[in-house]
């Protein structure tokens, strides 16, 4: 099978060639001038981890208890749509790839296939659901139960993309591959979708004609016929184009709504996309069980904060009481520990994983997760440290400053 590199640049380069223009430029591009995604990176490098000898660091112990559930390693698999880009089996493989390592899959409502059939991937493995809150509340009802019943064990609801961020590298190709990759497999599984009335809103079409989502759609599927689109489009490409986009925006949510989602499911919900230290706040006293600290991987808003650098506002202001998880940017063991150390209780991790997919499918996603998790070991113990208990921000130099 092929190889995949650990240093994170060469997997990058190598998954990237393997996937070629659309879809490498779908996974790896961000909102705008993709500065937000820069920022990202650059924080962990104003972290400096405070090396401390002599402290016996044999026998380290890297678990996490999440919801009830000890996890072997404080990693979680992020919500990613459209995988079949990378690779065939995408959700499939990877949620493989996650059981193996006894790590949380976090299944996408955007997957490439029904949420079911993820479930039965993960087998008695451990899987969160991942939940764009659509514009039609009949079709989140209906996703909450199937995840109920398929033995999903948190909801998390990702509160970033109620619409789509503006992502030149995309609108520059018409976004061919995100439609090509077949990511609303897990919406045509849905009876409730199916029912939903033929027209719904009207998004709003892109101002510059010849670009875009709706146009380049419409372009594709007339010369696509096996599309799935196409069977809800009844002979007209763009209106079925349209009306998915019109149950997948909501952009009118708003914290009046969430009791409604409180009130239907007995599971964890966790909030993904929380920056503000407030919105934090918010987030417990409305009886959520989580938050997720995350800017999208800078795919939704250019010049966004980094999301590292949000990381301890918001540990601070749920003051322990709710579980705070950390996505956007994790490349290295070093990056994870920092996020560790900044309050995080696990992290999640989604290019990189996209990368071993696309290269070797499910082997290669548990390739990104062994490198992952056994870097993450070498350098807790480097560090001086043997459980993720004993972690926090003394154990950084932060901005250059030294703990203490
Ligand atoms: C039209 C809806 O999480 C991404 C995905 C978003 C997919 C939603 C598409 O690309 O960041």
């Amino acid at each position: 099978r092929r190889r995949v590199p650990v240093a994170p640049d060469a997997l990058e380069r190598a998954a990237l060639a393997r996937m070629g223009g659309d879809a490498a430029a779908y996974v790896a591009g961000g909102a705008g001038m993709e500065r937000t995604m820069a920022a990202n990176r650059a924080a962990f490098d104003r972290y400096r981890l405070v090396q401390r000898p002599l402290r016996d660091v044999s026998g380290r112990d890297l678990s996490a208890e999440l919801f009830g559930r000890r996890l072997p390693l404080p990693l979680l698999l992020a919500p990613i749509g459209v995988l079949e880009m990378a690779h065939r089996q995408a959700d499939l493989a990877a949620a493989r790839a996650a059981a193996a390592e006894g790590i949380p899959f976090i299944a996408s409502s955007q997957a490439s296939h029904p949420l079911e059939a993820i479930a039965g991937a993960c087998g008695a493995g451990p899987r969160w659901f991942q939940l764009y809150w659509s514009s039609r509340n009949e079709l989140v009802e209906s996703f909450l139960s199937r995840a109920e019943r398929a033995g999903y064990e948190a909801i998390v609801v990702t509160l970033d993309t109620t619409e789509l961020g503006w992502r030149p590298r995309d609108l520059d190709r018409g976004y061919l591959p995100f439609l090509r990759g077949r990511g609303i497999a897990n919406y045509l599984s849905d009876p409730v979708f199916h029912r939903l009335p033929a027209e719904g809103g009207a998004p709003g079409e892109h101002p510059r004609p010849g670009l875009g989502l709706l146009r380049s759609a419409a372009e594709l599927l007339r010369a696509w016929p096996g599309n799935p689109l196409r069977a809800l489009a009844s002979g007209e490409a763009l209106r079925a184009v349209r009306r998915f986009i019109a149950i997948y925006s909501r952009p009118d949510l708003t914290w009046d709504d969430l009791p409604f989602l409180r009130d239907r499911t007995r599971l964890p919900i966790l909030l993904k996309g929380i920056l503000h230290p407030e919105d934090a706040r918010r987030a417990v006293e409305a009886g959520m069980d989580g938050v997720i600290v995350s800017n999208h991987g800078g795919r939704q808003v250019d010049g966004a904060v980094a999301a590292l650098d949000a990381l301890p506002g918001v540990a601070d202001a749920v003051g322990g009481r709710v579980p705070v998880l950390f996505d956007s940017g994790v490349r290295s063991g070093a990056d994870a520990l920092k996020a560790l150390c900044l309050g995080a209780r696990a992290v999640l991790v989604g290019r990189p994983y996209v990368y071993g997919l696309a290269l070797a499918g499910e082997a290669g996603v548990r390739d990104v997760i062994r490198d992952l998790a056994a870097d993450l070991d070498l350098t807790l113990g480097l560090a001086g440290h043997r459980s993720l208990g004993e972690l926090d921000r003394s154990a950084l130099a932060i901005g250059g400053a030294m703990p203490g």
